[in-house]
């Protein structure tokens, strides 16, 4: 039989070795190794492999001239409190127009958590231990009432979670959306390399391939045809988060009103770090662009510095990956018209075979993965905006099985929000110096999913219940 033609292109550009079992399989075992081969964009691996892998590489992370990215306040911290009403009545209106989807980037490994299957099936809330995916769904459920229209909801997955994502859904009856509104799809990926830039085998018949990082969604928005079905459905923005937070606040008028009011073309909430050398991004400017600097990047004596007048962190203004963007700019980032997102290098140990074709898991890092970080669009887009939320309305994500960012932490939070909304409307209930009630409740977010909507649903009960152990409002 002749080769293939992309085994040669392979051989070419010195990466014939993934063809090296090829003899000895299967068809169907070369059929798959083929296919996978041809997702691979050789040229762009080299391109790589000499930017960030080979000796001498720089990290890639330009660190001049950056300073700290101005942000809009809230009004009880100073803010204008007018430009913020005027901008939720904007969002309310949008809202009410259909002008916004929800997104959710899903297609993470969840690798630190330990929990085997895809991240937003895992339970977070305190009594009904709701997955993240059925606290989405139930929010949007409850705003698409709320605005009289139901929104669309893409879900990005990957190769790994897909099926068993789509199959979550079905089994739960899409928490009671329609179903033609959620649209899940997948990420794109990425072959592993070792230090020296060859292409790593998962298996005799499988190259070592991975999520292409939540900045693969631009390209796979566009790839999905989601962009084409919001641009026939007149949607224009779309709310962009986490998997891993159910505090998360993405049916936010006051932030889709100012991301629209402003034109801006990517919009981000920022919080306040609560401590240094919290893992959260860094907005900054740089050069009259605002970019994310991630901690990871940022010197530590950076993420420390202070403002002598203030006393406060001088890098404060945290990046949770809470964004609105516009449609036709993430068309332009992904057809690279607006510019392209750089690679990311991440040193992981890849379990690969040896020259015999033999397993080997490796004890320490053995190769590179490569990743796109969607906060890298910001420097492309035009008028981008950064507002700032509150940490208890917004986030709490679960990414560790204990301390920080756990499901403890989380499920704390999430009684701390509740009650919050709660003695905002005079219920009587005791909590402690952190705002945690002693008594475990839980609010549906078809409820309440935000204060407004909560006061106006608490209004409409005839008889307020008493709040303890136990409630469920629903
Ligand atoms: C992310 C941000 C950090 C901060 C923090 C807030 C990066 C590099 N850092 O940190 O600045 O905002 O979140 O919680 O993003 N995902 C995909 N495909 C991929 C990789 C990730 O969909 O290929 C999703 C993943 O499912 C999750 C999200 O992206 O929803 C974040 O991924 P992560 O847990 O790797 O991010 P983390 O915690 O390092």
């Amino acid at each position: 039989m002749a080769t293939p033609p992309i085994i040669d292109s392979f051989r070419r550009a010195g990466q014939g070795h993934v063809f090296a079992f090829f003899d000895q399989l299967t068809a169907p075992e070369q059929e798959r190794l083929l296919a996978e081969a041809a997702e691979i964009d050789l040229a762009e691996i080299e391109r790589l492999v000499n930017s960030l892998v080979r000796p001498g590489a720089s990290a890639g992370v330009d660190l001049s001239d950056l300073a700290p990215a101005p942000y809009e306040a809230r009004p009880e911290f100073g803010g204008d409190a007018a430009a913020w009403a005027k901008a939720k009545t904007a969002g309310e209106a949008a809202l009410r127009a259909g002008r916004v989807a929800a997104f959710t980037v899903a297609g993470g490994q969840g690798t630190r958590l330990g929990y085997d299957g895809p991240k937003g099936t895992f339970g977070v809330t305190p009594l009904k231990k709701k997955s993240l995916f059925q606290v989405f769904a139930e929010k949007l459920r409850a705003a698409g009432v709320r605005y009289g229209r139901p929104l669309h909801w893409f879900i990005m997955t990957s190769h790994q979670n897909h099926a068993a994502t789509e199959s979550f859904f079905v089994e739960n009856r899409f928490f009671g959306l329609d179903r033609a509104c959620v649209h899940f799809f997948r990420q794109g990926r990425m072959p592993a390399v070792d230090f020296s830039g060859k292409i790593l085998l998962e298996s005799r018949c499988s190259i070592a391939m991975s999520p292409d990082g939540h900045g693969g969604s631009l390209r796979a928005l566009d790839r999905s045809g989601a962009l084409d079905l919001m641009q026939r459905e007149g949607i224009d923005a779309l709310s962009y988060f986490q998997v891993d937070n159910p505090l998360v606040r993405f049916i936010d008028p006051a932030f889709i009103g100012w991301h629209l009011l402003r034109g801006s073309e990517m919009s981000s909430k920022m919080i306040p770090k609560a401590y240094a050398e919290e893992k959260v991004g860094h907005f900054c400017t740089q050069r009259g662009r605002n970019v994310v600097v991630e901690y990871s990047d940022l010197p530590l004596a950076m993420q420390r510095e202070t403002d002598p007048a203030t006393g406060k962190l001088r890098y404060l203004a945290g990046s949770v990956a809470i964004h609105v963007l516009d449609r036709e700019f993430i068309r332009r980032m992904a057809s690279g018209g607006a510019g392209s997102l750089p690679f990311h290098r991440a040193d992981k140990k890849i379990p690969t075979v040896d020259a015999a074709g033999a397993p080997v898991k490796p004890e320490k890092p053995n190769g590179v993965k490569f990743e796109m970080f969607v906060f890298d669009a910001l420097p492309f887009s035009k008028n981008p905006v950064i507002i700032e939320a509150l940490r208890r309305e917004d986030f709490s994500p679960v990414k560790n099985a204990e301390g920080v960012d756990s499901p403890k932490t989380c499920r704390e939070d999430l009684l701390r929000q509740y009650a919050k909304w709660a003695t905002d409307q005079g219920a009587a209930l005791a909590v402690d110096g952190t705002g945690l009630p002693a008594a475990e409740f839980e609010v549906s977010p078809i409820f309440g999913y935000d204060d407004d909507s909560f006061a106006d649903a608490w209004h409409r009960l005839a008889a307020k219940p008493a709040i303890a152990a136990g409630l469920y409002l629903e």
